[in-house]
């Protein structure tokens, strides 16, 4: 760990004078960067959100582990198995991000398996047919990417640095979905069935991973203050509507909100009501695959304590050599 949180004072107990240097900084569009000083919110909000983004991208691993075995083809396999390595790889960035405001990883990854800690409810849903491969790629990614483009500027230095190299390989991610839901959609009259089963299964939820309405939403306005956030969720989840109608429409396939309209005079779409019960549902871990999701990693946990063991006895060993050289010397 490399923070200096201890500089920092109680929250409410921070003097004026840093709060109003630490906004002027921020209304500069200047990077924060982990030894400089910050208001304790301002670091818990991000321990909060970074440490939930890193989970997501690892227990988002699982829907798509599910079809490594039963891709229809070597090809295809073997972009998938990338694109789920890509995601341990971000998730492994981000925890660094989330160490260098001063949690331990150890203490994240406690917070998961014990459930306190949140990951993103769109994982909690199954990946049922091929063609949900496709729809996680295209429309998972595809929103994931929406909201991560705008933190590529968020506010915090390695958080901003390691979101600029995520959203490179989303975004292949994002045009792999796609491609396989071209070739379903383009094909037979039974995968172009499975195609539209798969949206019709993914819309909503994908809708529902830009986070609760701004009116319900408690961290949006401080977040935007402070430049975590640079839009609000609706606006986020607009833009992803916006984008993406075009490229259904483009499949043939039919989004499944009867309430779907292109307003003219904004060139948005106007759309139904979020099932926002739904949503609380699966975040309280009642959607169909959180118990899965839970205790497949909790055992992947289990499994590789032997892993974690043998890198510190490793480290020891390396350290404890390095000690006696010194002592020689
Ligand atoms: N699921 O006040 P707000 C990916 C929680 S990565 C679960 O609006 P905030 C890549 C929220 O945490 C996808 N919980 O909160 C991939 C808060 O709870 P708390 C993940 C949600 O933070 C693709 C409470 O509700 N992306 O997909 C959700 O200002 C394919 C109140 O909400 C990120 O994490 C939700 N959908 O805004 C991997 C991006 N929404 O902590 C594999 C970074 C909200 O008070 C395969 N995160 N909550 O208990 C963010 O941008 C923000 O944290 C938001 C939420 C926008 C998600």
């Amino acid at each position: 760990m490399y923070s200096q949180g201890l500089r920092d004072s109680a929250a409410g107990d921070e003097p004026v004078e840093l709060l109003a240097a630490f906004q002027a900084r921020i209304d500069k569009e200047e990077k924060i960067e982990p030894r400089d000083w910050m208001p304790a919110a301002y670091r818990k909000t991000l321990i909060r959100q970074i440490s939930q983004h890193a989970h997501s991208e690892i227990v988002g691993q699982l829907p798509e582990a599910n079809w490594v075995t039963r891709a229809p083809t070597l090809k295809r396999k073997l972009i998938l198995l990338a694109k789920i390595q890509d995601e341990a790889g971000h998730g492994l960035y981000l925890y660094s991000a989330a160490e260098t405001l001063g949690e331990s990883r150890k203490k994240m990854y406690d917070d998961l398996l014990s459930g306190k800690a949140k990951y993103s409810s769109i994982f909690n849903y199954p990946t049922l047919n091929w063609a949900d491969i496709g729809a996680v790629g295209w429309l998972v990614d595809g929103a994931a990417i929406m909201n991560q483009v705008a933190l590529c500027r968020t506010s915090y230095g390695p958080y901003s640095r390691s979101m600029v190299r995520i959203c490179k390989e989303e975004s292949f991610h994002q045009r792999q979905g796609y491609e396989i839901m071209v070739k379903m959609a383009h094909g037979t009259a039974q995968q172009k069935a499975m195609a539209q089963d798969a949206i019709n299964r993914f819309w909503w939820p994908a809708l529902m991973m830009f986070g609760p309405s701004d009116k319900d939403s408690p961290h949006s306005s401080q977040s935007m203050k402070w430049k975590i956030k640079r839009f609000s969720n609706d606006d986020l989840r607009q833009k992803f509507i916006d984008a993406t109608v075009p490229q259904a429409e483009y499949l043939g396939l039919t989004i499944p909100d009867k309430h779907l309209k292109l307003d003219d005079a904004t060139g948005s779409y106007t759309h139904g009501e979020i099932d926002w019960k739904e949503f609380v549902n699966v975040i309280k871990g009642n959607g169909p695959c959180n118990q899965q999701r839970m205790a497949a990693r909790i055992k992947a946990h289990k499994d590789g304590a032997w892993v974690r063991e043998a890198a510190e006895a490793y480290a020891k060993k390396l350290q404890n050599s390095k000690d006696n050289k010194k002592e020689v010397a």
